[in-house]
């Protein structure tokens, strides 16, 4: 069985990297001395057509199942009957339940040991190391991602995922990121054995058929998935959600275009078009074809005279993307659109101007903290055809998370997203977890913007950058100009929240809200933002720096944000508009004395000189730890644009 032209692993060297799935398969075969073609591996059932795929993706199919060694294959159509068939596998197991009070709703309840993102067992795989991260210096631990030799990932390969599959259905799921037939659009099949993964990706992604007839025999991103427990079972499941923490490993290999994941079945960990692909192996391909792939909402935004802008903004997971990117404005004649809330992809079209699509067809949405308050828009597309996990339960067949207080019937009782019955606020804990999520089809969204699967992708006028800042940052500023803006998302930092396995309210360092996202090394990344300049004779969009979560000295917000956010964005348009509305100050340029309209919030008692205060030794602090967070992580890769601008902040705050 084994082919020639196997690659052994010590060989590596300068060659190409083979495919990493393709080696670890023929070295099972070999290891084994067992004829592992697919006709001897006693597959119980086979549904979807092997012998109709084209032959990259059925060579990528039987590899998969040589190595992981399911007992059934299904081949995804995408349809709605096939989804139906996953969601009943999945009440039979246990993993879901219906919600009866919403229109096809499901509540999963994860094992409580896979909740979140994991940063620390997340690894990009490079023949060097310092392609995929700058070298950190002076002993300082190295914070811009994790790097794996592809010898050390074929020897993990070949102790986890061997025969990682055995007594279960091998799911094989093609996936467009970006409509089907997109120019823009980029094509990946996932294998996996969980049906959670296979619902998800229908939400998250085109899946099915239609991708398979795109894709034809083209090249795509080769995704294995696998939560880790094959059968018969060692140790007990919890709560019916097969996974294997201890063991947990997500990678990537953007030269053979692969990702491999196991341990996990949630959310980033499974998903692996979202944040695998479209960002970490897709920021790689970016900067080969030179366009953008960034953590980014985007939203359309009309004014009242008509005039109608595309914004993008990178905030860290779990610091309100979906909630600015659905707004419900609280200025009349505003009306606010959503293309996408996590992901874009941003390319120059052939006139010079930059334009973004969301590669993405679902949100996975942080659901605590959302309300008819916060973000009426959202609570209202995740009434139907919405996967729940990790929230908990209402008797009437309802969901509860934290901010649905006043939401809920008085008579109803809770069940914690723990399974606690009777839970109650004077518990201390929690009811849901605070990263549980929706998984909601975006088509469904009440304000879907029009063009939000226009192939062509939308205009984008400003970029936005922000994250929680109790201290220090003003509400809005704008950078002088486009260097000065990509030092800016250099330096952005915000505190940490659960949506990663960080533990307290820590102030972390989060560039462009992609640290635990870079596919490559962030100083060349860098170099490929400043180069941006030079690619197009148009106006690049503006770059902004937003706050919506300064703090007084008692702790209260002192900006109401949500709806009230749309104000920002109006100063932004003005902006945008060649307006005079912007004075300039040590950080960038800040709104002028009545140009931030706040008609409405007269009652309020809005501190605007607390809101726009730049402290000077806060900044100082600000400076130095920025600067010495790029001398320890970021070194020799620096570009030097990026250091002159610094130092050119750090003299204009001298002078404040
Ligand atoms: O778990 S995900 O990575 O999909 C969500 C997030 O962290 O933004
Ligand atoms: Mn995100």
């Amino acid at each position: 069985m084994v082919s020639s032209g196997l690659t052994s692993a010590n060989t590596v060297g300068c060659a190409q990297l083979t495919s990493v799935i393709t080696e670890a398969s023929q070295m099972f075969a070999e290891s084994t001395k067992k004829d592992l073609s697919l006709e001897k591996i006693s597959l119980k059932a086979f549904q979807g057509m092997l012998v109709g795929l084209k032959p990259k993706v059925r060579k990528f199919v039987e590899e998969s199942a040589r190595l992981c060694q399911p007992s059934a294959i299904h081949i995804c159509d995408g349809s709605d009957r096939e989804m139906r068939h996953h969601l009943n596998i999945m009440q039979q197991a246990g993993m879901i339940e219906p919600l009866p009070k919403y229109n096809n709703c499901w509540l999963a309840r994860t094992d409580p040991g896979d909740v979140a993102r994991v940063e620390s067992k997340t690894f990009m795989v490079t023949k060097d190391r310092r392609e995929t991260i700058p070298l950190p210096k002076d002993g300082a631990k190295g914070l811009l991602g994790n790097w794996m030799s592809p010898d050390d990932l074929t020897k993990a390969i070949q102790i986890k995922i061997s025969s990682c599959m055995t007594g279960r259905t091998m799911y094989v799921v093609p996936y467009s990121m970006g409509p089907v037939g997109s120019p823009l659009s980029k094509i990946g099949v996932e294998v996996t054995d969980s049906p959670y993964v296979v619902a998800s990706m229908r939400t998250m992604t085109r899946m099915g058929e239609s991708v398979l007839d795109a894709l034809g025999d083209g090249d795509f991103v080769k995704c294995l998935h696998s939560v880790g427990c094959p059968l018969p079972l060692k140790k007990n499941l919890v709560n019916n959600w097969p996974c294997d923490p201890e063991r947990t490993i997500v990678t990537h290999v953007p030269e053979t275009k692969e990702i491999i994941s196991f341990g996990s079945g949630y959310g980033g960990n499974s998903l692996l078009g979202k944040k695998c692909f479209a960002l970490r192996i897709g920021s790689t391909i970016a900067k080969k074809e030179g366009w953008l792939a960034e953590h980014m909402l985007i939203l359309g935004i009309t004014n009242p005279k008509g005039v109608k802008k595309y914004i993008a903004a990178a905030f860290p997971s779990a610091c309100g993307k979906t909630n600015l990117a659905m707004m419900t404005p609280s200025l009349p004649g505003y009306k606010v659109e959503c293309v996408g809330d996590d992901i874009a992809w941003m390319k120059f079209d052939e006139d010079g101007i930059l334009r973004a699509i969301n590669p993405e067809n679902g949100f996975f949405g942080v659901a605590p903290g959302t309300s008819t308050h916060t973000n009426p828009v959202a609570m209202k597309t995740v009434l139907s055809n919405t996967i729940f996990t990790n929230v908990a339960k209402t008797s009437d067949g309802g969901v509860f998370w934290e901010g649905l207080e006043k939401e809920i019937p008085n008579n109803v009782t809770i069940t914690s997203w723990l399974g606690e019955t009777d839970w109650s606020k004077e518990s201390g804990k929690p009811a849901a977890h605070p990263n549980s999520r929706f998984c909601t089809p975006a088509g469904q969204c009440p304000i879907i913007d029009p063009a939000w699967e226009d192939p062509k992708g939308v205009p984008i006028s400003a970029i936005l950058f922000g994250g929680r800042r109790p201290e220090g940052v003003p509400l809005i500023y704008e950078a002088f100009n486009w260097r000065h803006g990509v030092m800016v998302g250099a330096a952005m930092r915000s505190e940490a929240t659960a949506a990663a396995e960080h533990k307290g309210k820590v102030i972390m360092h989060d560039p462009f809200a992609m640290r635990p996202f870079f596919g490559y090394n962030f100083g060349h990344y860098l170099q490929h933002w400043l180069s941006m300049e030079h690619r197009t004779d148009k106006p690049l969009p503006q770059i902004f720096h937003v706050n919506w979560f300064r703090k007084d000295e008692k702790g209260r917000f002192i900006w109401p944000g949500f709806g009230d956010n749309v104000r920002v964005l109006d100063w932004i348009l003005q902006r945008v508009d060649g307006n005079d509305a912007g004075e300039e100050s040590a950080v960038g340029i800040l709104p002028r004395p009545s140009s931030l309209k706040m008609d409405g919030l007269e009652n309020q008692n809005i501190d605007l000189d607390e809101l726009f205060r730049l402290p000077k030794d806060f900044w100082q602090q600000e400076v130095r730890d920025i600067e010495k967070y790029f001398t320890e992580q970021v070194g020799d890769d620096l570009p030097n644009e990026i250091a002159e601008e610094l130092k050119k902040l750090d003299k204009r705050i001298e002078k404040l």
